[in-house]
């Protein structure tokens, strides 16, 4: 009976843009090795085969229970004999020989290294590892020319290789809010990317500007840019204008999924201090909060170093700041459900929401618009809850867009 239970069978539905994908990973065990390998592959400029093990593993996270038994995987869509072949090592050996191989792969490893420098991406990795460059002091010591970000992301290095917590988030999340509206006291911020899925550690932080009223967004990100660096809170920053007008694409028909928004990558310099206060009982008891308990329990979380940098680390115990990279973007009112949706996430879940546009409906989806290929004309929609509908799928909660 308890084995019959056992062996299940999972039903799931093609797109993951059609499931529920929470961050209650049953599968982790699986779903980190066939991550890995899709990283190994992306760092191989292979694209198409990185999407398959990414695909693959969005089965196994929308699952309800762990994978005991091959048997169980029968009919579940995006399996390929390959992603199987890893399930079947992990179940029968514990371990995926493959990854275990990639783990220890010279090239893996110094591109892993080099790419999670801010501004480096696998092209300059790649033609670094074959001028012989395989880690931080190799780099800082063959002296090849970087650019202005690479610069800071090698600076800020182990800062930035540091998770990124919520309460950091939401103390970024504070200053944040004080620029926009000192410069624009209409305007609105709205956390997006990782933290609003209810991830609890992220990479970055990413914030989506608007105005209520269309237009008044316009020349905002410079204002807002200039009031942060006045005041010493940004360590690196570049503002690319929204393109979107002058595009030749057509609108919902851009030729890549980077989309055309005025957007601002930055490196922001967070006091700690600055963190403690958004979290001390004195401070939320002035805004007629209660004090919370566990304060001093997740403040002290903020101290723990990644090992992986280990090697490379300064004492930081006396450092009173830390580098924390922050995505800014403004939308204008009209596309904000639209940006909103694109700049959520996950980046697995965007793709499959698009490709079940393109495929299913015969619509083409960006950040900017949705546009009706059949119909030959633009869908508006003024929230999130709109666009699933356009698009003929059940509301997918932020919690539950983690694919
Ligand atoms: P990320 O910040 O890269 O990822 P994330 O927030 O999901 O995860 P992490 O915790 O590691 O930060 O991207 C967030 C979303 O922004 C992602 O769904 C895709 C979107 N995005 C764009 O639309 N255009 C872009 O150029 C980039 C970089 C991201
Ligand atoms: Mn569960
Ligand atoms: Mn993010
Ligand atoms: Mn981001």
């Amino acid at each position: 009976e308890t084995n019959e239970a056992e062996k299940v069978v999972f039903s799931v539905p093609s797109y993951a843009c059609q499931r529920r994908i929470s961050l209650d990973n049953h599968n982790t065990i699986f779903t980190d090795a066939l991550s890995l390998l899709a990283e190994k592959a992306e760092l191989s400029n292979e694209d198409g085969r990185g999407v398959a093990f990414r695909r693959a593993a969005a089965v196994l996270k929308s699952l309800p229970r762990t994978v005991t038994d091959m048997e169980q995987l029968k009919g579940l869509p995006c399996l390929g004999d390959h992603s199987q072949r890893v399930i079947k090592d992990i179940l029968e050996n514990g371990v995926s020989s493959e990854v275990k191989l990639t783990t220890q792969n010279e090239r893996f490893k110094a591109l892993k290294v080099l790419t999670g420098i801010f501004g480096v991406g696998t092209k300059t990795a790649d033609r670094w590892f074959r001028e012989g460059i395989r880690n931080l002091t190799q780099l800082r010591n063959s002296a090849p020319s970087l650019n202005r970000a690479q610069q800071a992301g090698l600076e800020h290095y182990d800062d930035l290789n540091q998770a990124v917590t919520k309460d950091e988030a939401d103390a970024i999340g504070e200053i944040v809010e004080k620029a926009v509206l000192a410069v624009s006291p209409r305007s609105e911020v709205t956390l997006t990317g990782g933290f609003r899925r209810g991830k609890l550690t992220g990479h970055d932080v990413d914030f989506l500007i608007t105005h209520p009223e269309e237009g008044k967004e316009v020349g905002l990100m410079p204002k807002v840019v200039s009031w942060l660096e006045s005041r010493g809170y940004l360590l690196y920053q570049k503002t690319t204008r929204n393109s979107y007008l002058e595009s030749e694409d057509g609108p919902g028909r851009p030729s890549s999924n980077m989309d055309r928004f005025e957007r601002c990558f930055s490196i922001f310099r967070l006091e700690k201090t600055e963190r403690l206060n958004a979290k001390k009982p004195e401070a939320l008891a002035e805004n007629g909060a209660q004090p919370q308990e566990d304060v001093t329990c997740s403040i002290s979380g903020h101290m723990q170093l990644q090992d992986k940098d280990s090697q490379d680390e300064q004492p930081t115990g006396d450092k009173l700041w830390r580098a924390v990279r922050v995505d800014l973007v403004v939308s204008p009112i009209s596309q904000f459900a639209f940006a909103l949706l694109g700049w959520t996430g996950s980046k697995l879940f965007e793709r499959e929401l698009r490709r079940w546009a393109g495929h299913e409906k015969a619509m083409s989806l960006s950040s900017h618009a949705l546009y009706d290929n059949n119909q030959n004309i633009y869908l508006r929609a003024a929230s999130e809850e709109e666009i699933f509908a356009h698009l003929g799928l059940e509301y997918i909660h932020p919690f539950e867009r983690n694919a």
